[in-house]
C-alpha cells in the first residue's frame, strides 16, 4: 500500500510504532522497522547517552528507517535534539509538547519532522513551523493523554491542515487501521500492541497484564495537575485517584508516580507501578512477533478497503 507516509518515510507498511518510554528501544524498534513499519526509539525521560547508544544499536540491527520520539519534557530534551539531527536519523516524532524551537535544526539536518498531536491549534502551528507530517493522538491511548477521541480528532486534523495525518490511539487491528483510513489517516501509529510483542523487553508481568486486559481496565491519573496519564488500573491508579478526589497537594500526589514506568516495566511491578496502555488493551489477545502484528494487522485492512481507493 502506497500512501504519502510510505513515499515521504521510505517505508513498506503505513504502520508506525508509538514512541514509548522505557519500551521503545532497540530491539523493538529495530524489529517494527525490519518488518517494514517505522520503528522508534522512545526517549521519555532518558539521558541523552542512552538516546544516543540506541540509535547506534537499531543501525547496527537494520538498514531501514527508524525514528526517534523526543518526549518534550525529558530535562535532557535539548541535548536528544541535537543528537537526532548530529546521527542524521530519518524521522523524529515529539511528544508531550510543542517542539517548534528545534525544527531548523531538524529539517537543515534533514530529519523528517513529525510532532503528535492532540488538538487542531497545535496541528496547525506544527503546519505552520514546517512539519513534515503529524501524528493526531486521540484521549484513548496509553500514557499522556489529551481530551478529544481519535474519531473525533483525526478528521478535523485531517481538514485543516494539508500535510498528512497518521492516526494514533484506539488502533490495533486491521479493523481500526481501515477506519483511520477512511478518517483521512495516510498511516496509523499503534503503541499498546507492540508493548505485548515478542520483540518487547518489558517484563513478563507487564506483557500478561495487557493481554489480560479488558474494555474498560484503563484509568485516567493526573486530571487535576494537567498532566492526563492512561494506565492500566491497579493499587496505584486506586490510591492515586482517591487522592486526587481527595484534593491531595502535586507533591503527594507525584510521590505516588514517580519512577512508576520503570518500575513496570523494568521491575514487573505492576501493582504499585505505572502500566502504561491505551483502552485498545482489551483487543489484544496475544504474544506476536512485530513482523507478525503488522503482517496481521494490513492483511486484515486490505481486504476491508477492497473497492475503495486503498486498494
Ligand atoms: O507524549 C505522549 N505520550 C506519553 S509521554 C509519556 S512520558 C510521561 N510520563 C509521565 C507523565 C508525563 C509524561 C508517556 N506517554 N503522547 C503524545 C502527546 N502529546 N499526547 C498529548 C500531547 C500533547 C499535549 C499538549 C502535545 C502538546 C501539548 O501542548 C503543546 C503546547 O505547548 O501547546
Amino acid at each position: 500500500m502506497k500512501t504519502e507516509i510510505t513515499e515521504l518515510l521510505g517505508i513498506q507498511y503505513p504502520i508506525i510504532q508509538g514512541g514509548m518510554a522505557w519500551v521503545g528501544t532497540w530491539e523493538l524498534a529495530s524489529a517494527v522497522s525490519e518488518a517494514g513499519g517505522l520503528g522508534i526509539i522512545g526517549s521519555g525521560g532518558a539521558p541523552a547517552e542512552w538516546v544516543k547508544d540506541q540509535i547506534q544499536q537499531v543501525k547496527k540491527h537494520t538498514d531501514k528507517p527508524f525514528g526517534v520520539n523526543l518526549m518534550l519534557m525529558n530535562p535532557d530534551a535539548d541535548k536528544i535534539a541535537q543528537i537526532i539531527a548530529e546521527e542524521h536519523v530519518e524521522v523524529v516524532t515529539t511528544g508531550a509538547g510543542n517542539p517548534e524551537k528545534y525544527m531548523k535544526m531538524w529539517k537543515e539536518a534533514g530529519v523528517k519532522v513529525v510532532p503528535v498531536v492532540a488538538s487542531v491549534a497545535l496541528a496547525r502551528r506544527m503546519e505552520r513551523s514546517g512539519a513534515d507530517a503529524v501524528i493526531a493522538e486521540g484521549t484513548e491511548s496509553g500514557g499522556h493523554i489529551g481530551e478529544t477521541t481519535t474519531m473525533v480528532l483525526v478528521p478535523q486534523v485531517v481538514d485543516a491542515v494539508s500535510i498528512p495525518v497518521i492516526a494514533a490511539g484506539g488502533i490495533a487491528d486491521g479493523r481500526g487501521f481501515a477506519a483511520a483510513m477512511m478518517l483521512g489517516a495516510k498511516a496509523v501509529q499503534m503503541g499498546t500492541i507492540f508493548v505485548a510483542s515478542k520483540e518487547s523487553i518489558v517484563h513478563e508481568a507487564y506483557k500478561q497484564k495487557v493481554i489480560k486486559a479488558k474494555d474498560i481496565d484503563t484509568k485516567v491519573t493526573g486530571r487535576s495537575t494537567g498532566h492526563p496519564v492512561r494506565t492500566l488500573r491497579n493499587q496505584q491508579t486506586k490510591e492515586y485517584l482517591r487522592l486526587e478526589a481527595a484534593g491531595a497537594s502535586l507533591e503527594e500526589l507525584e510521590k505516588l508516580t514517580l519512577g512508576g514506568l520503570r518500575k513496570a516495566v523494568v521491575d514487573g511491578d505492576v501493582m504499585h507501578g505505572s502500566v502504561m496502555a491505551g483502552q485498545i488493551a482489551g483487543l489484544v489477545k496475544e504474544e506476536l512477533s512485530c513482523k507478525e502484528i503488522i503482517e496481521k494487522v494490513y492483511g486484515e485492512a486490505q481486504e476491508l478497503l477492497k473497492g475503495s481507493q486503498y486498494e
